[in-house]
């Protein structure tokens, strides 16, 4: 009899030994009625619980620690506005495939659908920017469904998973069989491999193709197969085209890396996609930022799309031969099929298409004492040579940033690229930070998204954790303001922003806060920041009205870009 009780284990506990058994060590979250059986359950476990200051902000930091580590992210909150403030950070991870698990606590099972105190339907709710999700009311259920959801979140094209526990369910006792078999979902199978047949076209079409170009995406990075990305480089003599998610998976100083492509992608890689006789797409999936119009998308390309979710195939552009499969394991495939590439022809026309690219570079600009949010990420690049872990808000500085801090390695640049969501940069190096506690780390956000999520500044301070941070402060929602000045006739509605003195606000927090208005105090600053032991914010002044250059319209043709002005404009307060 006393055996027994001995090995009773509520709910509650159960949740954290299997949390344990995924090989959870860290987990971000904020307590409340519905979960607190499980927070008093947490005393007596080993994973350390980072305490939050929204819940946003816990969903990002899992968000961020995954994509630092390739690990599944845990975020914790309770029943109603706990859940519903997860629910930014759920589809940011959801629309980037980040694999996470979420846990909230829900009302006692017998008042469901009673509108009881702080009652949400959670699941109903986060349907379509999950993965999957669970409501667990038993407590037999937490185990195996804790198990399952890891599983799912990992497994195939990863993404976010909800488990929503009732309080009855952590509190009630059970004695838990761990099982030891592999999970098999009904229904579910997530791994594929392309046929051998279709490989064998696949290589025929590259040895065949005069003018091919490679679109690398955000696979390359979570198939882990820059490597292998490598060696099929070098051997085919396919430039390298990268998405905003894919910078990093091919190191961004090889003579082949083209940049980026897409809307603010250099014009000379939409151009060279455009004249393309064939695109290997690989983990990308032929987003509208990438492609602008689709009708006029490569017309005269032929298109290779390897990819792991047959859900994307023929989704936004009919490709002619899809690979369904890792990407990793796809390369694989390929690589003893395709012979050696020699491309000098048409790695010269790319050459000619740079053409005054050159000359229209921000970096070609005298900056006259003033200071341009691109000499700050050019800067950055130089002084961190390249190594930081980068971690970006949206708006314009992100786009700079993706221009101007050349990432050789993948899983240095942490950013939002499909939901594109303001607040994520702070919360999300916190989380980077734990999944990686020796890196250089660089927030890198605008004055507005910093402010969305700036709460979590306590956090960094509570935990004692070192970040660096460069606030690109313009005055205004910068990217929203060029949008304004360009298609909108300079009409700057609800732009102009009004910020705290960040300064005083680090200051506030027990952090150490400095300024920089010129160029020449770029680097004595960014130097005392990164040799300061503790978290350091800097108020990098920029130019107020700079835009990004080259962009393509949403939905204009991906070779129909506005130029930064050539020859260089010097702006009247010269
Ligand atoms: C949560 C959220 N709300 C609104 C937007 C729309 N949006 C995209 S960029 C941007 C402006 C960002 O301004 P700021 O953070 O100052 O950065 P900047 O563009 O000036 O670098 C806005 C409002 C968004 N992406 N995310």
């Amino acid at each position: 009899m006393n055996a027994l009780i001995d090995t009773r284990r509520t709910g509650a506990q159960i949740l954290w030994d299997a949390l344990r058994r995924e090989g959870v060590e860290v987990v971000f979250g904020y307590p409340g009625g519905a979960i607190m059986p499980a927070y008093d359950a947490l005393l007596d476990s080993p994973i350390r619980h980072v305490l939050v200051r929204h819940e946003q902000g816990a969903a990002h930091m899992a968000d961020g620690y995954a994509r630092a580590s390739g690990k599944v992210g845990v975020a914790v909150a309770t029943s109603g506005p706990g859940a519903t403030n997860l629910v930014t950070g759920i589809a940011t991870a959801m629309l980037d495939s980040v694999p996470m698990v979420c846990i909230t606590g829900q009302v006692p099972s017998h008042v469901i659908g009673s509108d009881a105190f702080q009652e949400t339907d959670i699941t109903g709710v986060t349907l379509p920017i999950t993965k999957h999700n669970y409501l667990v009311t038993k407590v037999d259920q937490i185990a195996p469904t804790i198990r399952e959801a890891f599983y799912v979140a990992r497994s195939g094209r990863p993404g976010p998973v909800l488990v929503d526990i009732t309080k009855d369910a952590q509190q009630a006792t059970t004695v838990v069989q761990w099982s030891e078999r592999p999970v098999c979902l009904p229904g579910y199978r997530p791994e594929h491999r392309a046929r051998a047949t279709d490989l064998s076209r696949a290589a025929a079409m590259i040895d065949g193709a005069r003018r091919p170009v490679i679109l690398a995406g955000h696979g390359i990075v979570k198939a882990e197969a820059d490597a292998l990305l490598g060696e099929f480089v070098e051997r085919t003599g396919i430039p390298v085209a990268s998405t905003l998610l894919g910078l990093g998976g091919f190191p961004a100083s090889h003579p082949l890396a083209l940049g980026m492509m897409g809307m603010h992608g250099e014009a000379w890689v939409n151009r060279a996609i455009q004249e393309a006789d064939l695109l290997v797409a690989l983990g990308m999936r032929f987003d509208d930022r990438v492609t602008g119009n689709p009708a006029t998308f490569a017309v005269g390309a032929k298109k290779i799309h390897c990819e792991l979710d047959p859900a994307e195939i023929n989704k936004n552009v009919r490709v002619d031969l899809p690979l369904v499969g890792d990407v990793k394991e796809t390369l694989r495939g390929l690589l003893p099929l395709v012979a050696r590439g020699e491309r000098a022809p048409w790695l010269e026309r790319i050459a000619e298409l740079k053409g005054d690219s050159a000359v229209r570079d921000i970096q070609q600009m005298p900056h006259h004492g003033r200071l341009f949010a691109a000499h700050v990420m050019h800067d950055l690049w130089r002084i961190t040579e390249g190594k930081a872990v980068v971690v970006t808000d949206v708006g314009q500085h992100q786009m700079w940033e993706a221009q101007y801090y050349k990432h050789d390695h993948p899983r240095k640049l942490l950013t939002s690229g499909g939901l594109g969501t303001m607040g994520f940069a702070l919360p999300a190096a916190i989380g980077a930070r734990f999944a990686d506690p020796g890196a250089e780390i660089w927030v890198i956000a605008g004055d507005g998204g910093f402010q969305m999520t700036a709460c979590e500044l306590s956090t960094i301070a509570q935990e004692g954790i070192k970040l660096n941070i460069a606030i690109i402060n313009n005055g205004y929602l910068g990217m929203v303001r060029q949008w304004q000045e360009f298609f909108y006739d300079g009409r700057y509605s609800a732009t102009p922003l009004k910020s705290p003195d960040f300064v005083k606000l680090a200051e506030a927090h027990g952090l150490t806060g400095m300024r920089v208005t010129t160029r020449e105090e770029v680097e004595p600053v960014v130097a005392a920041a990164r040799s300061a032991p503790g978290t350091v914010l800097i108020d990098f002044r920029v130019e107020q009205e700079d835009s990004v250059y080259p962009m393509v319209p949403a939905g204009a043709d991906l070779h129909d870009m506005i130029r930064r002005p050539s020859p260089i404009v010097e702006t009247a307060h010269d």
